[in-house]
């Protein structure tokens, strides 16, 4: 058995602010998984391997120009120090500049030993740490946050929840929303009836099959609707195009129907 499999998957963050961390592994489905030995979570403070009386970690960029750029040496110290602790792990660089992180690179990172995740703050951090020091960069999406710390949960937060055993049933992770690349099917709990509006009839029918079957279909739908390009990338199963299809039949109706009787069909379809 691999420390993996012993200990769990291992992530470490090298921050400046090691305390944002306290609240995350504190709640919910990551303190569980700490707490059942699925992960190993620790926020290591780059300070700390900062020489002098005030422990600088930053400082003025070469070429002048606003703002500070975080200096190499604390942040090499803090990354070897991390790399001795996690030799197997992967060092990830938090920045806007890096590949966008989605639920691909989610499943690709889950299956790692561990993450060492570099926070960035101030304006950057020095290119030769970039270089020498960094397996990957990673962004969360394309605006600019003040620094790498909550991209860095965000990340711990979407790999956690793919290690097998941590979310309720095997299949939980497997249907969720983007990893067949359709979203999710609407959910409802009680009450049977809410402020007017009640719970569609057939999730009270007790028919698995059209359960199951209505679920797909509003699956589909709301993927149509909300994000059609999530549509464009996939290998849709025989059902799926059955389903697209009947829509299909049933929108040409309704404008064959506009086209014999409605305004359209007066005004020559202007
Ligand atoms: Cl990883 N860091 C910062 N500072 N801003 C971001 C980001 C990361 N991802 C998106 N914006």
């Amino acid at each position: 058995m691999d420390n993996r499999q012993k200990k769990g998957m291992n992530f470490i963050a090298l921050t400046i602010f090691p305390e944002m961390f306290n609240p995350f592994w504190e709640h919910g489905i990551i303190r569980r998984a700490i707490d059942r030995n699925k992960i190993r979570v620790s926020a290591i403070d780059i300070r700390n391997f900062a020489e002098g009386k005030h422990r600088v970690t930053d400082d003025r960029p070469y070429g002048g120009g606003c703002g500070m750029v975080m200096k190499p040496e604390p942040l090499a110290a803090a990354i070897r120090a991390a790399t001795q602790k996690a030799p197997l792990s992967k060092k990830i660089l938090l920045t806007p500049q890096g590949r966008r992180f989605d639920s691909g690179v989610a499943h690709e990172l889950s299956s790692s030993d561990g993450l060492i995740l570099i926070c960035g703050r101030y304006e950057g951090v020095d290119e030769r740490i970039c270089h020498d020091f960094i397996d990957d960069e990673i962004s969360i999406g394309d605006y600019v946050l003040t620094g790498g710390e909550l991209a860095a949960m965000v990340i711990i937060d979407a790999v956690t929840r793919l290690i097998p055993g941590i979310l309720g049933g095997k299949e939980s992770a497997e249907k969720d929303s983007f990893s067949g690349s359709v979203l999710e099917y609407a959910q409802y709990t009680r009450p049977r009836s809410f402020e007017g509006h009640n719970v569609p009839e057939i999730l009270l029918s007790g028919d698995h099959q059209k359960i199951e079957n209505w679920r797909l279909e509003t699956s589909l739908i709301r993927t149509f609707l909300k994000r059609p390009d999530l549509l464009e990338n996939k290998a849709l199963s025989k059902q799926e195009i059955e389903i697209l299809k009947k829509w299909c039949v049933d929108i040409e109706k309704i404008i064959h129907n506009q086209s014999l009787s409605g305004p359209g069909a007066l005004s020559g379809g202007q």
